[in-house]
């Protein structure tokens, strides 16, 4: 087991001093789940993607505020629009991939009823580097508005 952890402290080290500048940083942002209008059909989650140092895997999406979730892909077929699970998506070095409508999408089933008053939806995104990033959410209804009241508040969340 000592050997693999001290060839990823050197290369870890090398990345570290290659460069003069640091690479940028993988992120992700822009979160909101837009409610879907019959409760018993799945809600979607949309992101913004930024890429890092170097290119990744996206892996998994996971949240405790739903009680299944799956990464989808929309695409047309013979004229309808349809969609379809994804194991990955993969996340180029220092470009920006946006889970959107009509594309790359998060579904989710039972969204909980205290997150939607709560107005915000934490997720975690898994990478194939090891990075867990923690992304929130803010929840809107159906028709794009704020599930809650307070949510997207400039002055509620004055301290950010
Ligand atoms: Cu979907």
């Amino acid at each position: 087991m000592r050997k693999p952890i001290m060839l990823m402290t050197a290369a870890a080290l090398l990345a570290m001093t290659a460069g003069c500048s640091d690479p940028p940083p993988l992120y992700v942002d822009g979160g909101y789940v837009r409610l879907n209008a019959n409760p018993q059909a799945p809600s979607a989650a949309y992101f913004t993607i930024h890429g890092g140092g170097e290119p990744v895997t996206l892996r998994g999406v996971t949240t405790e505020e739903a009680v299944r979730l799956e990464i989808h892909e929309s695409m047309m077929k013979g004229g309808m629009a349809s969609m379809k699970p994804i194991d990955a998506i993969d996340i180029p070095a220092g470009k920006t991939v946006k889970l959107e409508p009509g594309g790359q999408h998060i579904m989710l089933w039972s969204v909980n009823p205290a997150a939607v008053t709560d107005g915000k939806i934490s997720f975690t995104f898994i990478f194939s580097n090891g990075d867990r990033i923690l992304a929130d959410a803010v929840v809107q209804k159906p028709d794009g508005s704020a599930a809650a009241p307070a949510a997207g508040n400039a002055s509620e969340h004055a301290g950010h």
